[in-house]
């Protein structure tokens, strides 16, 4: 059937052709701006063009805007590993002065308990205040991860020796999964982020 119609097509179009030619073939006196129009194509294609750098310019300046750092009250930094997780909480030091900093791993398939999900809880969750303007540090200590919030429009690659940067404002509390998007090694999937959004007050209490 389908040779069928590509025939049938094919015929169609030759015979729109042909009857073309022969038209413009015994006609002396072709009316020429049937045929080409140069100040409408001119038009037609610079009145998208215009419109589209237009378009271009403030979405250029969003796209870097969004990419700005601008002042964040807290700093966060994560540190990939294969295959946990090292938040570090560089604005705070505990009673010994150093910083405050835990380790999150993936919770295995046979120490779950009910309710918790597998792949994607952790033993220590990371904790960060709601409404506050947070900087993310990213890097990792051996391959190449991926910190990735979906829920707070979050990806940034974690690369050995460089320190990425992003930030947010989570608006509200809750729980926020995340998962490394790079894949870095058999444990790919079993390195997932848990952040635990709190008020201000609880967290200070955390910390
Ligand atoms: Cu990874």
């Amino acid at each position: 059937t389908m040779m069928y119609y590509m025939m049938m097509m094919m015929c169609l179009v030759t015979y729109m052709l042909l009857s073309l030619m022969r038209v413009f073939k015994n006609n002396p006196m072709s009316y020429k701006y049937l045929l080409h129009g140069t100040t409408l194509e001119v038009m037609w294609t610079m009145f998208p063009a215009m419109m589209l750098v237009l378009m271009a310019f403030p979405s250029f300046v969003l796209l870097y805007l969004t990419d700005d750092v601008v002042n964040p009250a807290m700093t966060m930094k994560a540190m990939a590993y294969q295959w946990y997780w090292v938040y570090e909480y560089s604005d705070f030091i505990n009673d010994n002065g150093e910083t405050i900093q835990l380790e999150s791993y993936i919770i295995p398939d046979d120490l779950l308990e009910l309710g918790q999900l597998r792949l994607l809880d952790v033993d220590n969750r990371v904790v960060i205040p709601v409404d506050t303007h947070m900087r993310f540090i990213v890097t990792a200590g051996d391959v190449i991860h991926c910190f990735s919030m979906p829920s707070l429009g979050v990806k940034i690659d974690a690369v050995p020796g460089r320190l990425n940067q992003v930030s947010t404002l989570v608006q509200r509390e809750g729980v926020f999964y995340g998962m490394c998007q790079e894949i870095c090694g058999v444990g790919h999937s079993e390195m997932p982020i848990v952040m635990e959004c709190v008020s201000t007050d609880n967290f200070l209490e955390w910390l």
